[in-house]
């Protein structure tokens, strides 16, 4: 049985980190599109580099930990010998592989890492990020001062690991798609890349535009349908 998992935002709520079109979306009084876009970050990237830099702060906090959700994925991959496993991630916060998860693909990038803008050239980082931090490969250089951004995917930027997500997807059995609203392309558009057998089950907590997709839609919190579901399968 292969099984694909596609997470968003929904599964690490109840971990403490707000999704992004609840009602206490992130960044009170600002549109996602307005940080998380390159229009945005060219407009304003100190707001974009405060936006990024408060998150990551926050997934340090010893406060913030993988839920029953998280443990159960990475639970279930331990133990799953017959046929592959894939776990795609919308989010950017490293939740699943603190739980234990190792197939994990992070399509919208990684919170505790940045890319330098010029040659792509990743850096795993803890600290805050602005147009004044030195470049880690030549830090004395002031004209690669400022030259680093978040390592994450914008509106109207390439996701990535398409191609391995596809290849998933057309020969699941089983596709999960657990807290994530529908509307963002082209994740929303994974379970209708999955073959005609394939069991598509969709957990969240309401019905999204994806719903009619799925051939159950089971509504509750992650962090309880999750353990249930993958137990059943
Ligand atoms: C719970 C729960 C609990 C809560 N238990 N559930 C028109 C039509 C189609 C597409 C487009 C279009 N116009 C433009 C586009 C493309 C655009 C797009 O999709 N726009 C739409 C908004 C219309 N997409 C792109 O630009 C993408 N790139 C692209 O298309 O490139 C072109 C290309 C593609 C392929 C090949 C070649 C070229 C890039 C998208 C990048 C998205 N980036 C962000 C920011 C990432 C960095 C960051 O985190 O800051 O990704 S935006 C934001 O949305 C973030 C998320 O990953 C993403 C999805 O959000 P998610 O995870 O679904 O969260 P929410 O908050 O929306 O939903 C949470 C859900 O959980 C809710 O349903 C709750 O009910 C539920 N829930 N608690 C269970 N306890």
């Amino acid at each position: 049985m292969n099984v694909l998992v596609l997470t968003g935002a929904g599964i690490s709520a109840e971990s403490g980190i707000p999704t992004f079109r609840g009602a206490d979306g992130l960044w009170e009084g600002h549109r996602v599109e307005q940080v998380a876009s390159p229009q945005g970050f060219d407009a304003d990237p100190v707001l974009v580099h405060r936006f990024y830099n408060l998150r990551r702060r926050k997934l340090q906090d010893p406060s913030i930990q993988p839920n029953a959700a998280h443990v159960a994925l990475a639970d279930f991959e331990r133990g799953h010998q017959s046929g592959d496993f894939l776990l795609v991630t919308q989010n950017i916060d490293n939740l699943h592989q603190r739980a234990g998860s190792k197939r994990v693909l992070p399509m919208h990038g990684e919170l505790m890492k940045v890319r330098c803008i010029d040659t792509g050239e990743l850096f795993d980082w803890t600290d805050d990020l602005s147009l004044e931090t030195p470049h880690p490969a030549d830090p004395d250089n002031a004209k690669l001062r400022g030259r680093l951004r978040p390592h994450v995917v914008w509106f109207g930027e390439v996701p990535l690991g398409l191609e391995s997500i596809e290849r998933a997807a057309r020969k699941a059995d089983v596709f999960l798609a657990i807290g994530t609203s529908g509307l963002v392309y082209p994740a929303a558009g994974i379970v209708s890349q999955t073959p005609v057998h394939c069991r598509r089950i969709e957990i969240n907590l309401d019905d999204t535009p994806a719903s009619g997709a799925f051939d159950e839609t089971i509504r509750g919190r992650a962090s309880e349908e999750v353990p249930r579901v993958l137990a059943s399968l």
